[in-house]
């Protein structure tokens, strides 16, 4: 039995959204960073934390890549051009767009105050515009990365919805129309709803 430890509205969304594509039962534990009993488990306080038994992985995409890998979906198998291919689009994700929401919030609320500065702002919020537009650009059509659901899409499509709670502007409406289809899904839906 699989536990996913992490509030709903944190990156532990994407670990929820992937174990319900994947149909796979789970218990969920909603801990803030930093609780005790995640600090037991991650020292650094982050969340998600997955549970497989008694092993314990930390980071969102190490364990989406995991769940994708041992359940053979989500992803193409590792060794193959495609799944290099997925993987760029991963880093992509992480270092364009969830790096630049995350300074972000740490300007905004994460650091201790005396530490912000809010004039880095406008600068993140150009990133943002131009992150948006290279994504268009990678998509392939109703994904990133072939003709079903991989690994970046959960990712990239969760730094949409986490822009629009920052009031990061998404306007590109091929991104949009893509992020949108994504949130349809039945496994996305049921994922919020928690
Ligand atoms: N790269 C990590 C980042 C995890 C992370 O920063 N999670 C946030 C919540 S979404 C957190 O726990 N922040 C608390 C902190 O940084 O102290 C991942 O993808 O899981």
């Amino acid at each position: 039995m699989y536990t996913v430890v992490g509030g709903a509205r944190s990156r532990a969304f994407r670990v929820l959204w992937a174990l319900e594509e994947l149909g796979i039962p789970y218990e969920h534990l909603n801990e803030g960073p930093r609780s005790e009993k995640v600090l037991e488990l991650n020292p650094s306080g982050k969340v998600p934390v997955l549970l497989d038994g008694d092993q314990v992985i930390t980071d969102s995409t190490a364990i989406l890549t995991y769940l994708a890998d041992k359940h053979g979906a989500l992803t193409h198998p590792a060794g193959t051009i495609a799944r290099a291919r997925q993987d760029a689009h991963l880093h992509f994700v992480l270092d364009e767009m969830d790096s630049v929401l995350w300074t972000a919030s740490k300007h905004s609320f994460a650091l201790p105050e005396a530490m912000r500065v809010p004039e880095i702002k406008p600068s993140l919020k150009e990133e943002w515009r131009q992150s948006v537009e290279r994504l268009d650009q990678r998509l392939e059509g109703e994904f990133l990365a072939g003709d079903s659901l991989t690994v970046p899409d959960v990712v990239a499509c969760h730094c949409i919805g986490w822009a629009v709670v920052a009031k990061f502007p998404v306007e590109n409406e091929r991104v949009k129309t893509w992020s949108k289809a994504l949130r349809n899904r039945p496994a996305y839906q049921r994922a919020a709803a928690l």
